[in-house]
């Protein structure tokens, strides 16, 4: 066994993106240490009666490829299934649809941007024809008059966004969409704007009464309605009903308050409408954030200078990983596997024939459900489900109930815990890349230090695996030539990379997608026309579901993030500085919810359903709802918020309700 010493010099030094001015949050600035981090896994591994022992690259490629090759014998290519993620560069996530593709033949592969980006993607592929974050660079919002942020808790999540929100706070024009007084509800005080705190999960009435009071009192823009978009006929009839008194009492907000958003964001040039998880991690995520982007159009927003729409996105390559074939119904290029052209097309750069690509797979949460079942074999490339899916206690069932569970991470996550296999990779500072940004920005990573031990790139393992696997095409370890790949797969599609490179990104210069061969990228989209084949944005009329027949407990469950971790906390939890800081799971009640049980601050709780039992220190505060608790998801065990979260998904995006979940909340007694 070889051991390069890891890090040595390595520092996080602050990038100048327009995104983050130079600036790093909490979690960047501690991020070097976990690339020296003694529980790096530096081996591949193998899991043995009581744990895993150390084993040679060879053996354990060898024997993966012999077991998936007798597992497709035995019950099909579709018994073996893939599960990505966002944080992955766009190289890798190319190459992963590909190879789950071509050298294994499956169609079940799906990606951890499910659980993050995909209602958003699909109401904006619905309305625009396209689905970039923000189809705008991300300075624009400096100029904004007014900025309405539905379920975005960007001080926490997104600092280095903070400072292209101080033109709208300064003019009084922050408007933030919150059940919680979070750390960004809190920027509205003093005058800075508005806190409108809904019950969990009721936005879209308070959007479909905005749109109603726009429409009711002669605030829409017309003429831009009437040349570029279609639809406002059923829109009217859709939110006529949902006049401000009958909106505030279906959601909590107070139809005067109501009346003051829609006229601010009626009344300024310069108005933004923007989403986060917040509003889109529900049964009826689309719809909602649908009814955001029609609220937009209303007001004639996208594609105005100054103004617009946009959801933020997730994680480290939440836009790039949407968009180059981890989702089961994608090819490269944001193409449909379902389409004959793109099948060609991509075919032809793959070298193979049309007809071997497989059809379309299963969303993540199907998939999950599959395991133990139809899916007999998983490799998991940057997703920790066991903490971080919905109903965490039977995915984490059904892991165990694989036949083959192999896991790519530079850490023994809590799901690598379950694995067959876990095969050490690199972090982001140790190989060569491309990332894109919210704002469509492609971004070149570099290798600025080698990796411990026998880490080696995910380049690699696929290529080793697809050559034992006698995969047709070809399998670069090189990340530039596989952007050029990826380039070419991508040629003519709407996420089209065409005219980039690795050479050409090392320039610097801002390659804003689609960026064709022989383009200068595009910054701004929607200033002429929209993606559709007319040309005119869609307006979906949608409407509020009655979910009067819930079941559960009394209070409702609300789930997110804290600035100190980072999803899973399969890397935060190993940051002595994050943990001394938030060491455990800590449950938001407010005062009155908590006396009522006799609850003090730091008493133990257990929040539970008919799915499991959380526990959870208290935390009192008036910024929360009398109905409503919050968990962050970060914590293992039985900190695990979604040992508790409704696997139920929205039947367009498939994305699970994180957000709202019915649960009981009562004291634990804690023997002294
Ligand atoms: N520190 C930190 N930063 C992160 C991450 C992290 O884990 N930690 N993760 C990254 C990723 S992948 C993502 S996707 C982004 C997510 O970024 P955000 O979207 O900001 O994240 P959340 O904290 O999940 O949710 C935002 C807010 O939604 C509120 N909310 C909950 N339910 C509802 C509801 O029904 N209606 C409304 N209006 N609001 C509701 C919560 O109270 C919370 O304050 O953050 C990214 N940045
Ligand atoms: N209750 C609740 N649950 C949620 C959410 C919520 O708001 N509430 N949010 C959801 C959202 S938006 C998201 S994005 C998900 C995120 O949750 P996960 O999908 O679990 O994401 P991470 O915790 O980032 O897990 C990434 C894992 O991959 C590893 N990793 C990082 N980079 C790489 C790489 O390049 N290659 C490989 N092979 N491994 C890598 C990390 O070490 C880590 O173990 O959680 C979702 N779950
Ligand atoms: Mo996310």
């Amino acid at each position: 066994m070889t051991v390069t010493p890891a890090g040595a010099g390595a520092a996080v030094a602050p990038r100048e993106f327009p995104t983050n001015r130079g600036g790093l949050c909490k979690k960047g600035w501690t991020s070097a240490e976990l690339l020296r981090h003694g529980d790096r896994v530096t081996v591949p591994l193998r899991r043995t009666d009581g744990g895993f022992e150390q084993v040679s690259w060879e053996d354990a490629l060898d024997d993966i490829a012999a077991r998936l090759r007798e597992l497709r014998a035995e019950r099909g290519a579709d018994s073996v299934g893939v599960f990505g993620g966002g944080g992955l560069t766009n190289e890798k996530a190319y190459q992963l649809g590909k190879f789950a593709r071509i050298a294994l033949g499956t169609s079940r592969i799906d990606y951890n941007g499910r659980f993050c980006m995909s209602s958003a993607a699909a109401a904006g592929n619905r309305a625009f024809g396209v689905d970039r974050g923000l189809p705008f660079p991300v300075t624009d919002l400096d100029d904004a008059d007014t900025i309405l942020l539905l379920g975005s808790n960007v001080a926490a999540t997104m600092p280095p966004l903070l400072s292209h929100l101080a033109g709208a706070r300064a003019g009084g024009g922050l408007i933030v969409v919150d059940p919680r007084r979070s750390e960004t509800a809190r920027l509205t005080e003093d005058g800075a704007g508005i806190h409108m705190q809904p019950a969990p999960g009721t936005d879209l009435i308070v959007l479909l009464g905005l749109t109603h009071i726009v429409l009711a009192e002669g605030l829409a823009d017309l003429d831009y309605l009437e040349r570029r978009t279609t639809g406002l006929d059923e829109l009217r009839r859709s939110v006529a009903s949902w006049w401000p008194e009958r909106v505030q009492s279906a959601t909590g907000v107070p139809a005067a308050q109501l009346r003051e958003v829609a006229r601010r964001l009626a009344g300024a040039p310069h108005t933004f409408i923007i989403t986060g998880r917040g509003v889109e991690q529900h049964v009826d995520g689309t719809d909602t954030a649908t009814a955001a982007i029609n609220l937009s159009l209303v007001l004639g927003l996208p594609g105005r200078p100054g103004a617009g729409y946009g959801t933020l996105t997730g994680q480290g390559n939440g836009q790039g990983g949407r968009e180059h074939g981890q989702k089961c119904d994608q090819l490269p290029g944001y193409r449909k596997i379902s389409d004959p052209e793109a099948r060609a097309h991509v075919a032809a750069v793959w070298g193979v024939d049309p007809a071997v690509l497989p059809g379309p797979g299963v969303p993540a949460m199907e998939l999950l459900g599959m395991l133990g079942a139809e899916v007999s074999a998983l490799l998991v490339h940057g997703s920790n489900v066991v903490v971080s899916a919905p109903d965490a206690g039977e995915v984490t069932r059904r892991l165990g109930a694989l036949d083959l569970l192999v896991v790519c991470d530079f850490f023994v996550s809590e799901t690598a815990r379950l694995a067959h296999y876990v095969l050490p990779v690199t972090q982001w500072a140790e190989e060569e890349g491309t990332m894109t940004s919210l704002e469509g920005r492609v971004i070149r990573r570099r290798r600025a230090i080698d990796a411990p031990g026998e880490a080696r790139s995910e380049l690699w393992i696929m290529q080793e695996l697809a050559r034992r696997l006698d995969a047709p095409g070809v399998w670069s370890t090189d990340a530039a030539e596989v952007f050029d790949e990826l380039a070419r797969a991508s040629a003519g599609g709407i996420a089209d990379y065409s005219g980039l490179s690795h050479a050409l990104l090392d320039t610097g210069i801002a390659a804003h997608w689609p960026f064709a061969s022989g383009s200068t990228g595009t910054p701004h989209l929607f200033r002429d026309d929209f993606a559709h084949p007319d040309g005119r944005a869609r307006i979906v009329a949608v409407t509020a579901r009655s979910r009067e027949a819930e079941q559960g407990g009394a209070t409702t469950l609300i789930t997110g993030r804290l600035l100190e971790h980072y999803q899973s906390g399969a890397q935060t939890r190993r940051v002595a500085e994050l943990m001394t800081a938030r060491p455990e799971a800590t449950v938001q009640l407010h005062p009155a919810t908590a006396s009522g049980l006799g609850i003090v601050k730091d008493d133990l709780v257990q929040i539970a359903n008919e799915r499991g039992a959380v526990r959870a220190r208290a935390e009192v505060t008036s910024g929360i709802r009398h109905d409503t608790v919050f968990l962050p998801f970060h914590f293992p065990g039985d900190g695990r918020a979604n040992l508790l979260t409704d696997p139920s998904v929205d039947p367009v995006s498939a994305m699970p309700e994180f957000k709202r979940t019915r649960v009981t909340v009562s004291k634990i007694e804690e023997v002294a």
